[in-house]
């Protein structure tokens, strides 16, 4: 089963954009299998967007990460990654369809909320980054077959 990082970004938080957001998941019939509420250093942000160094919103990104708590989730299920990405939206709020996470609370590009992993690949890596194995719960979700 595939699984894939998301963070609701420290505007989620200070928004008190949570509870809305991580309903979002939870309602498509993903399974919730780590949570944590992090205060992102600058050595974990820049490992999380070492893809961007170099760009010319890598420094402010980087200031936005670590400017207060990210909650780290992983999330579990059928085409994890792509549904995630699908319910996240565009990167732009201003572009993005109502629906969507991005389209129905944001209006910018850097503080849009959420982030979530691009690919499998980078899903395995950027979990591992984020979540130590043993913060990982693995259970039977008893709807499973009804929504998988
Ligand atoms: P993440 O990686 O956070 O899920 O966002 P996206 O996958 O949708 O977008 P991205 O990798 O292209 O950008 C990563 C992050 O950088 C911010 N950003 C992006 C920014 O501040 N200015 C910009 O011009 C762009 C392109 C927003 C998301």
């Amino acid at each position: 089963m595939q699984q894939t990082l998301i963070l609701l970004k420290p505007d989620a938080v200070q928004r008190r954009l949570v509870g809305t957001l991580l309903d979002r998941f939870e309602r498509k019939g993903l399974r919730l299998v780590g949570l944590k509420l992090v205060s992102a250093g600058r050595e974990i942000a820049e490992r999380h967007y070492a893809v961007h160094k170099g760009k010319p919103f890598y420094e402010s990104l980087l200031t936005f990460l670590t400017s207060g708590p990210t909650v780290a989730m992983v999330w579990e299920g059928r085409e994890a990654v792509a549904a995630c990405r699908v319910l996240m939206g565009l990167t732009d709020g201003a572009k993005s369809p109502p629906g969507t996470i991005r389209g129905d609370y944001g209006l910018s590009v850097q503080n849009n909320l959420v982030h979530g992993s691009d690919s499998p690949e980078n899903a395995a890596a950027e979990i591992a980054l984020w979540f130590r194995p043993d913060e990982l719960v693995s259970f039977a979700q008893t709807d499973a077959a009804w929504v998988g």
